[in-house]
């Protein structure tokens, strides 16, 4: 790690508001796959992700939708929290940050399971049904497996995975809680993200152009590299105990 960021961070009076934005990197030593790794993006069934997570194929067709969710939550079942996760689990209850802001494009639940809260769930949770029509929230734990597409105990419609599908807008509150907080924090460590995914990926530029330092974790270099102003290429597992003070851990 460079002197100039070992300063920076051993610099309490610089390193007081700190946002964390993750993505689906920061879950990678944990077993969950992630969506562009090595280039290539996730197909499943013969299609791309992206086309199994649009808000499209909810109307055309939900039971697939709903197949490509159990699985994926098949898999995440199976998964722990990792070093990453508790590190920052651990920084929000150190006292250590005057602020303190987790932001995830990730739906495995695995910063909760970590023990984080308060947290900006963008796009969502893997865990949790919502109603078409009128917006029950259902934990899809309490729906039984055969019942898909689930249909909702309020108005009997059918119900989808609670997640924010491309093509749809995030929730408003959600996303200006976290752009609030990205335009005041001193410091935005950007974690095992592509940064190629809207409007998420505008929360480090936020970040920055109110004065922030940006410091991006990653094993590759991504579309952030450049802007970062550091880039610490590395496991997210390996590196976050390190910068955020948790070698213990
Ligand atoms: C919206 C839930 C408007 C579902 C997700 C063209 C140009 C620009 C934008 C667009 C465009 N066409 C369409 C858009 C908009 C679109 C978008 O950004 N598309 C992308 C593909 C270009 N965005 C949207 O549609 C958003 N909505 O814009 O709404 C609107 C307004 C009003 C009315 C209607 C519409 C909604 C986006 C949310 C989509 N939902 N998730 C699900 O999970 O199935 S996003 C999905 O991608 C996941 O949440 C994932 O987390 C997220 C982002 O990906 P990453 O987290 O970055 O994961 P990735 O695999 O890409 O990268 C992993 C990184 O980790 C890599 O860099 C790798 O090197 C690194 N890594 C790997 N291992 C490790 C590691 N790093 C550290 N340690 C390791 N061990």
């Amino acid at each position: 790690m460079s002197d100039k960021l070992t300063m920076l961070l051993d610099a309490p009076e610089k390193f007081r508001r700190l946002l964390v934005l993750s993505g689906a990197g920061i879950s990678a030593e944990s077993g969950v796959p992630t969506f562009r790794g090595g280039g290539t993006s996730t197909v499943w069934r013969g299609m791309p992700f992206e086309q199994l997570s649009s808000v499209e194929m909810v109307e055309k067709d939900l039971p697939l939708v709903w197949e490509w969710f159990d699985y994926r939550r098949g898999i995440v079942a199976g998964c722990e929290p990792n070093a990453a996760h508790l590190a920052i689990a651990r920084a929000q209850i150190s006292g250590r940050f005057d602020a303190f802001t987790l932001v995830t494009q990730n739906i495995d639940g695995l910063h909760r399971s970590a023990g984080s809260t308060d947290l900006i769930e963008l796009h969502g949770n893997i865990d949790q049904a919502r109603c078409l029509s009128c917006n029950y929230l259902l934990d899809v734990a309490e729906i039984p497996e055969d019942e898909r597409p689930p249909v909702c105990p309020d108005c009997f419609d059918s119900m989808r995975p609670n997640v924010v599908l491309f093509g749809e807008a995030l929730d408003d509150d959600a996303l200006l809680q976290a752009y609030e907080s990205a335009a005041v924090c001193d410091v935005c460590i950007v974690v095992g993200t592509s940064a190629v995914v809207y409007p998420a990926n505008q929360i480090p530029v936020i970040a920055k152009r109110e004065g922030a330092v940006i410091i991006e974790v990653n094993s590759d270099e991504t579309e952030l590299t450049a802007f970062a102003d550091f880039s610490i290429r590395g496991k997210a597992a390996d590196v976050l105990p390190t910068i955020l003070g948790d070698e213990v851990n």
